[in-house]
């Protein structure tokens, strides 16, 4: 937990509240914590972790204190949560519009009846907006240009946010009356990291039935369209569904085109133009021959190429990589034998070593390395934590835990902590933790002499960014891509689902050097370290195999 996100957490109590018309100086309360918390040199989160006192903080109250400890413990805000459910989920969108504040979105839900983005809209094309108390024609089109920005990319969620939806949907769907086939297609099929909608694909004898059974799904908040084939709803949490329903022989070809990327779908029906085809949602056509429709591996097959994962759908080369039939063989999570980047209680984690090591050996680890985040001055803390290592391998027999360590790489390139300090550990992370803002050659060029340390082993979400709220640094990748090959350093791909650093396109990339990766949880629970699943995703959409990931390997005396 940033403390940005901490801070947007307060902003968006302050904005609720007013909305809701409660007390003023409560709500300027929050607005000042939530400035202070975006100003802040150090992390909260450390300092709620190392039980500092809060309140000495200024604009920190004993109540806020209090509300930061639930955000850093618990990634979340009870009482924000609450109070989102009084409002639809078109208004909370609306609070991410920029220079739209609290007092504006209160007028306009008092005087318009809106309930989703596309409604309120239609509104300010109408000219109903401009004529409310305190708008105007400016601020209209201020509002017209936000809300189009908010569809076109705004209104994105993490994958993981969408997953508990997507599943639920999917299992409802299944009991859905003369239903047949069932997925879930597009960006969510393809496991990119964000998704803007789910599109889901069905076929059924009576597919009326099926659409009539799809818009009662309890966690509908809004009926967009139903048509006999087709619907789309918005979900309580505001993630539009689009769904259809085709018959069972053209459900591959359906299947093929929801999935998408269009941009790869356009690519093949490129491909089918040159070879006079004709490719939609029914099939592919020789004039009006159906060549293939019933699977979607028989429309790879019509054109003699391999299958193509729909991870890899990107129009990032697959097809062409397809007709050779020299596609990768994607990793799959069951190749994971251990997650080399966990926290204990030592550092920022909740559990502690025991409790994690016991925990992954039940979920199958092999082996698992702590890695604790340890300053300078912290020796005899690292003295207990090794000796803990330790006494726990001596009871272990098929099962080992690796002495890991995490370190902030300083400006100049140094790590925080001496040579003789890390010489005790196995494996050792360097970390981007201050100073964000350098130059790209500058920021490169500590990076290189981090990775140039002999002690170093890996770099751990290498460009820190956060998924839709912080595009992370600047980096000369091919430059930094050189030095980890060169001097056979690791790379990180971690799976948190708002980091997912380094992302897939970059992975891809970091490949062609011959770097390899691992595929690390950070967790600082034993719930995170089921994360690990969407850096693997990640890692498949990079184009990765198990041999390009160390983590992969039964044993790890094999990595070093
Ligand atoms: P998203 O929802 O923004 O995360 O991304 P997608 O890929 O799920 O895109 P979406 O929901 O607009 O459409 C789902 C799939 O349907 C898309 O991947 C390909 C297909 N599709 C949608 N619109 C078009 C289109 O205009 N042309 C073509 N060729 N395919 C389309
Ligand atoms: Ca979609
Ligand atoms: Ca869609």
């Amino acid at each position: 937990m940033t403390n940005k996100e901490i801070a947007k957490i307060f902003e968006e109590l302050a904005k609720l509240l007013e909305i809701k018309g409660e007390n003023p100086f409560k709500i300027r309360a929050y607005l000042n914590a939530s400035r202070e918390i975006n100003s802040l040199p150090y992390s909260l989160e450390s300092m709620v972790q190392e039980g500092k006192d809060l309140t000495k903080l200024p604009n920190i109250g004993e109540q806020i204190a209090k509300k930061i400890q639930e955000i850093v413990n618990t990634g979340k805000l009870e009482k924000l949560e609450k109070l989102k459910k009084e409002f639809p989920p078109a208004l909370l969108n609306l609070l991410a519009i920029e220079g739209l504040g609290a007092k504006h979105i209160k007028t306009l839900y008092e005087n318009l009846h809106f309930n989703t983005v596309e409604e309120l809209q239609e509104l300010a094309k109408e000219h109903k907006i401009q004529t409310l108390k305190g708008f105007g024609p400016k601020l209209e089109e201020k509002i017209a240009k936000g809300l189009k920005l908010l569809k076109q990319e705004g209104i994105r969620f993490l994958y993981a946010q969408a997953e508990p939806y997507a599943n639920e949907l999917y299992k409802y769907l299944q009991n859905a009356p003369t239903i047949i086939r069932l997925e879930i297609a597009g960006s969510f099929r393809r496991k990119k990291e964000t998704v803007g909608d789910l599109d889901i694909v069905a076929s059924a004898s009576n597919p009326q039935k099926v659409i009539e059974f799809f818009t009662k799904f309890p966690k509908v908040s809004q009926i967009v369209s139903a048509g006999d084939t087709r619907s789309t709803i918005v979900l309580d949490n505001s993630l539009q569904v689009d769904f259809r329903v085709v018959k069972d022989e053209h459900f591959g070809s359906a299947l093929h085109y929801f999935t998408g990327s269009k941009a790869h779908v356009l690519e093949i029906r490129r491909m089918a133009q040159d070879l006079n085809l004709k490719i939609n949602e029914y099939g592919l056509f020789s004039n009006d021959k159906n060549l293939a429709s019933k699977e979607e591996a028989d429309i790879y097959r019509a054109f003699g190429m391999e299958y193509i994962e729909p991870e890899l759908r990107e129009n990032r080369g697959e097809l062409e990589v397809a007709k050779n039939r020299t596609l990768p063989k994607l990793i799959e999570l069951n190749d994971i034998k251990a997650d080399m980047h966990i926290y204990s209680n030592f550092s920022l984690g909740k559990n502690s070593i025991e409790e994690i090591a016991n925990y992954a050996q039940k979920i199958g680890y092999r082996y698992i390395a702590i890695t604790d985040h340890f300053g300078s001055i912290e020796s005899n803390k690292i003295e207990q934590y090794l000796k803990e290592i330790e006494r726990l391998n001596s009871k272990y027999k098929d099962f080992k835990i690796i002495k890991g360590v995490e370190c902030d790489i300083l400006e100049d390139g140094s790590l925080t902590l001496n040579s003789d300090t890390l010489s005790r550990f196995d494996i050792v992370y360097g970390v981007i933790n201050s100073n964000f803002k350098l130059p790209k050659d500058i920021q490169s060029a500590r990076l290189i002499k981090a990775i140039q340390n002999p002690y170093l082993s890996a770099i751990s979400h290498i460009s820190n960014r956060v998924i839709q709220q912080d595009e992370g640094i600047e980096l000369n990748y091919k430059e930094i891509f050189n030095a980890l090959k060169s001097n056979n350093k690791l790379l990180e791909i971690n799976s948190q689902p708002n980091r997912l650093d380094i992302n897939d396109i970059l992975a891809k990339e970091a490949k062609k050097y011959g770097i390899k990766f691992l595929i690390n949880s950070s967790a600082k629970s034993l719930e995170e370290l089921h994360y690990i699943k969407y850096g693997v995703n990640q890692a498949r959409r990079g184009w990765l195999e198990k041999g390009d990931v160390l983590n992969c390997l039964m044993e790890f005396k094999q990595i070093l």
